[in-house]
């Protein structure tokens, strides 16, 4: 039985969550952060290598400025509300996107964050702000283009083409889980979700707990024990 060793998660729900009880968006948003601890703790607990969160897309700077501002102050938070918790359990931070378009301060506590925790050597928390699939792919492709004009390379291959993604140096995608009852992939990691596990989640974010998550490790392992074979 092969390990599980990354997961990715799209995080949807939250403002929908919200709604449901008549609070803002917001609100949703600040208990969507709780839980990113929640299942952060329990993925590590579980022995997972790698653990990708969608946490901010291209796609959402076309949000109500006042949610993109709120969004924006999450990082800070989580890093005051859980910081001391991730380093005792050995939990690095890492992002992947295109962090010169994120604001400064939000950038600072970010590097903060990756800096902090760049000697831990448990699981990695691998933000994914300001990202989209298609722009990943868009930037691998001119850097290619580059190293050829320079000579250091000719042609490129699928291990070769790998390197030059935002996932290099992670282990390859075994699952995807999106929750909030969208059955969609939302430009998130198109080229490593070739031969991942899907799993579409019909409870928001917020619901989304450690049983939710166990549960969806039980599956995984169940279908992969189809075609493990020996
Ligand atoms: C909102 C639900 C943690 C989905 C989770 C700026 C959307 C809560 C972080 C975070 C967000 C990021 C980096 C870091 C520490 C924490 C976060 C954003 C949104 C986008 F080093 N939650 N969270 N970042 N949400």
């Amino acid at each position: 039985m092969e390990k599980i060793r990354h997961i990715a998660i799209i995080m949807d729900g939250n403002g929908r969550w919200a709604k449901s009880q008549n609070k803002m968006r917001t609100f949703g948003h600040l208990k969507g952060t709780d839980n990113v601890r929640n299942i952060a703790i329990a993925a590590n607990d579980q022995g997972v290598e790698v653990l990708t969160l969608y946490a901010f897309s291209t796609e959402n700077w076309k949000r109500p400025k006042d949610e993109v501002s709120y969004l924006m102050k999450l990082p800070a938070l989580f890093f005051n509300k859980f910081m001391t918790e991730l380093m005792e359990k050995n939990i690095r931070i890492m992002m992947m996107g295109e962090m010169d378009q994120i604001p400064k301060e939000t950038a600072q506590v970010l590097i903060k964050a990756m800096d902090q925790t760049k000697n831990n050597t448990g699981m990695i928390l691998n933000f994914a702000m300001n990202y989209g699939s298609r722009r990943e792919m868009i930037l691998a492709i001119n850097h290619v283009l580059k190293d050829v004009k320079e000579g250091k390379i000719e042609t490129v291959d699928e291990e070769r083409f790998e390197q030059y993604l935002m996932t290099s140096k992670f282990p390859p995608l075994d699952l995807l889980i999106r929750t909030s009852g969208e059955y969609r992939i939302s430009n998130f990691l198109l080229w490593q979700l070739a031969y991942a596990e899907l799993m579409f989640v019909d409870l928001p974010w917020p619901e989304f707990d450690e049983q939710q998550f166990l549960k969806c490790l039980e599956n995984f392992y169940k279908r992969n024990r189809r075609f493990g074979g020996i």
